[in-house]
């Protein structure tokens, strides 16, 4: 939360309990909220890096995470990026029906994974491929869906992972659902919903922090501001200063961070977890980051934003900032970097390779895991399917 105080100085200037002396209805309430300052945001995005990769005065509120943590922090970041290429050039050779890259968000993606433990559950958007691939999945089962095979390529219980979400903010109900049955149980799991600027307009965001705020339920609301909604910018999305102060009005403290400074992303992260962790409550964090490339390959990102945008963002490359940073430290060096690009090329060779096996699915199991027990329509058509699949293998027989 750092030094709470108010983006241009005296905007609010009347407290929640002012306005409640000033109502004789209200003065009969007696229990006063925290202050809604307490509440808010840095005036400024946390940054604990530059942009050139020199350090910036440490934060006693945000300790710098270890140095192999951060060593770890850049490897998974690199692998994170080649697995991002790789994927792309498999929506060119046909093997993907599409893929969002997050190219040039690999901070956010893959800070925000190491910030949790495996126990604690994620709650993705199709955005988050690379986070999930961080996590430690399979990466050709993270892009099951994607490819068309299967709603979901990875046992979400297994992986504590919940399936990649195209319908937005609704992993955000699911989260605070799952968080608040964790705390029931007396499980101290937190649940991290990852979601994106544009789809904090929709309604199951509002109501998902709503219901973990009422029920102090532990969740970590990560809000990657990448500046675009497909070709809808951010300046036709939100009037407010920040994203961030979206949690204000629920009642959850919130913090802003460079999304393209790693070492901010998991320090940040790190504490938001805690705090989700200690039974505080949800926490919001927003980070400001940037989309390289277009919404999905099927999208031309030249006809709504100008080149010289993407150019001066190109310039804050967190992968880049990262290595600057770590090398200066004698955290990394050549011999290392050498290393690790090596470990890139054969974990995409190997995709590459398992990418290129045909899938064999059985059509019919399109009916399972619809519900716990299947109705009897779905019973229907699923009889429907079989009988057609058999008419229609009898009949290459016959030919
Ligand atoms: C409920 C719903 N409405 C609309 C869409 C279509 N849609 C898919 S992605 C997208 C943009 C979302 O932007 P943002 O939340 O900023 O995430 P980003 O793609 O930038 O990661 C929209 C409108 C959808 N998938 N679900
Ligand atoms: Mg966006």
């Amino acid at each position: 939360m750092g030094s709470p105080h108010v983006p241009g100085g005296s905007a609010v200037t009347t407290t929640p309990q002012a306005v409640r002396r000033a109502s004789p209805r209200a003065r009969r309430t007696v229990t006063p909220p925290d202050p809604a300052r307490s509440l808010l945001p840095d005036a400024e995005p946390v940054r604990l890096l530059a942009e050139n990769g020199t350090p910036l005065p440490a934060r006693a509120d945000y300790p710098e995470p270890p140095a192999e943590v951060l060593r770890e922090l850049y490897r998974r970041m690199v692998l994170g990026r080649r697995f991002d290429t790789q994927a792309t050039a498999l929506t060119k050779q046909g093997r993907l029906a599409v893929y969002p890259s997050s190219r040039g968000q690999e901070a956010c993606q893959v800070g925000a994974v190491l910030a949790v433990r495996d126990t604690d559950w994620v709650f993705p958007t199709y955005r988050e491929s690379m986070a999930l691939v961080a996590r430690g999945i399979d990466p050709v089962e993270v892009l099951t869906l994607l490819r068309g095979d299967w709603h979901c390529g990875y046992d979400p219980t297994e992986v504590h992972t919940a399936p990649q979400c195209t319908p937005l903010a609704t992993q955000c109900v699911h989260a605070a659902g799952l968080a608040h049955g964790e705390a029931y149980q007396g499980r101290d799991t937190v649940a991290l919903a990852f979601i994106g600027d544009g789809a904090t307009s929709e309604g199951d965001f509002h109501e998902g922090i709503n219901f973990a705020a009422v029920f102090r339920a532990p969740v970590v609301f990560f809000v990657q501001n990448n500046k675009y909604a497909i070709s809808v910018p951010l300046s036709r999305q939100t009037a407010a200063p920040s994203l961030a102060y979206k949690g204000v009005g629920y009642g959850v403290p919130s913090e802003q961070v460079d999304g393209n400074d790693p070492v901010a992303v998991l320090a940040v992260l790190t504490r938001a977890v805690a705090h989700a962790r200690a039974g505080k409550g949800p926490f919001l964090v927003e980070a400001h980051t940037y989309r390289m490339e277009p919404h999905t390959n099927a999208d031309d990102a030249t006809r709504y934003r100008d080149g010289a945008e993407v150019d001066a963002w190109r310039d804050r490359d967190p992968v880049a900032r990262l290595e600057t940073y770590l090398r200066a430290r004698g955290v990394l060096d050549d011999a290392a970097i050498a290393e690790i690009t090596e470990q890139a090329e054969a974990y995409a060779a190997d995709l590459r390779t398992r990418m290129n096996e045909q899938p064999t699915v059985d059509p019919l199991s399109l009916f399972d895991h619809v519900y716990a027990e299947p109705t009897p329509q779905l019973i229907e058509q699923r009889e429907q399917v079989r009988a057609e699949l058999a008419a229609a293998h009898a009949e290459e027989g016959d030919a």
